[in-house]
């Protein structure tokens, strides 16, 4: 007689790839406006720099809660915490599915691995992984090139080419013929602006496992540094944490909420130069502001979020940081009024 215990409910995730900045949270926070009624889902965001802001970028409402691992990939440097996170994240939430954002420069094999795992299996249901893919990324050569880039397109179940309406028509045309010819073919592949997809798409099963092509690939030693050794926040002393791998150098700030920046600031983070991802959230007169930019095309959404200000920016080359941390602290002037008013 079997003494086997009652199998435990697994619950379903996906992985949602792609490179910085293709919209991935995009693609996420819309698949969760449109999940079935009732549902509790849980994401998993993962943060290559040190400053967490994706988790401000969700509104907290009932029946989803969001986690973030930030300072590295849960392919290597953190590979260590997804299995705890993740564990603890189906014991607090309790979820109906699990959406896993990993950052964009991560190699997905390891991902695979850690949700392959024994560890994982009983509890975890891997459904679909979605990559994204923005068509102009056919003209980044050191983009297109990278095994990264490569493996997180050849180890998707479902290819969105997101971000349609930025790309010229031939280009959205060459990357549907690139998408049709990949080998071995994906179970579908979509198009979608401001990563409008069914959610349907989530629960295409797998067909076996895709396999990367470079596993090994790590382009990266980590190197992780930090600008100021002590934690304690003021306002004329933001928190500063430095970052670098994969070729890419992180900075990322966090200022005391009695800050108010105005307008201004945004000028000045559009200003910057080249950089591959500019992101923060701030208190402005009008309230809290997300500002997105991805290459030189920034975004500013209003926000419910109320805590504190805060920025990443990720580049290929260092910066003069201490002027950048200047220059954003001579917009801000001081209030002591609550963030929360
Ligand atoms: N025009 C346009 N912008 C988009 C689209 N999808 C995302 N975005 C914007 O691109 C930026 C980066 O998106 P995000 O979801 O944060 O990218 P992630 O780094 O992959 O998570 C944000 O400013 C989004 O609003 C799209 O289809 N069209
Ligand atoms: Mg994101």
């Amino acid at each position: 007689m079997s003494t086997e215990k009652q199998p435990l409910q697994r619950i379903p995730l996906n992985l949602i790839t792609g490179y910085l900045g293709v919209g991935k949270t995009t693609t996420i926070l819309n698949l969760l406006n449109r999940r079935p009624e009732g549902e509790k889902w849980a994401i998993l965001v993962n943060e290559f720099g040190h400053i967490g802001i994706d988790q401000e970028a969700f509104e907290l409402e009932e029946g989803i809660q969001v986690k973030e691992l930030t300072g590295g990939c849960v392919c290597c440097t953190l590979a260590g915490k997804l299995t705890p996170t993740l564990m603890r994240l189906i014991h607090l939430a309790q979820p109906d599915r699990i959406l896993v954002e990993p950052t964009g420069l991560g190699h997905p094999a390891g991902i695979f691995d850690a949700l392959s795992s024994p560890d994982l299996t009983p509890f975890i249901d891997l459904r679909a992984t979605l990559c994204l893919m923005d068509p102009r990324l056919l003209e980044t050569p050191e983009v297109l090139g990278s095994e990264t880039f490569q493996d997180q397109i050849n180890m998707a179940d479902v290819l969105v080419l997101n971000q349609t309406d930025l790309a010229p028509a031939e280009l959205s045309r060459d990357a549907r013929e690139h998408a049709a010819n990949l080998f071995p073919p994906k179970q579908q592949v979509v198009e979608a602006v401001q990563g409008q997809v069914d959610p349907k798409v989530l629960d295409l099963v797998r067909e076996g496992h895709f396999q990367a092509r470079f596993p090994a690939y790590h382009e990266h030693s980590h190197h992780h540094s930090s600008g100021t050794d002590s934690d304690e926040l003021t306002p004329e002393k933001p928190i500063r944490r430095l970052g670098r791998a994969y070729g890419r150098v992180s900075c990322g700030w966090i200022f005391h909420s009695d800050l108010v920046f105005p307008e201004g600031v945004f000028r000045f983070l559009d200003s910057l130069g080249p950089a591959d991802r500019v992101k923060g959230v701030f208190r402005t007169p009008e309230g809290w502001v997300l500002y997105n930019r991805v290459n030189n095309e920034a975004t500013l959404y209003q926000l419910a979020y109320r805590r504190d200000s805060r920025l990443e920016i990720i580049t290929d080359q260092e910066l003069d940081w201490d002027h950048i941390e200047d220059g954003l602290l001579t917009f801000a002037t001081t209030v002591s009024s609550s963030p929360h008013s």
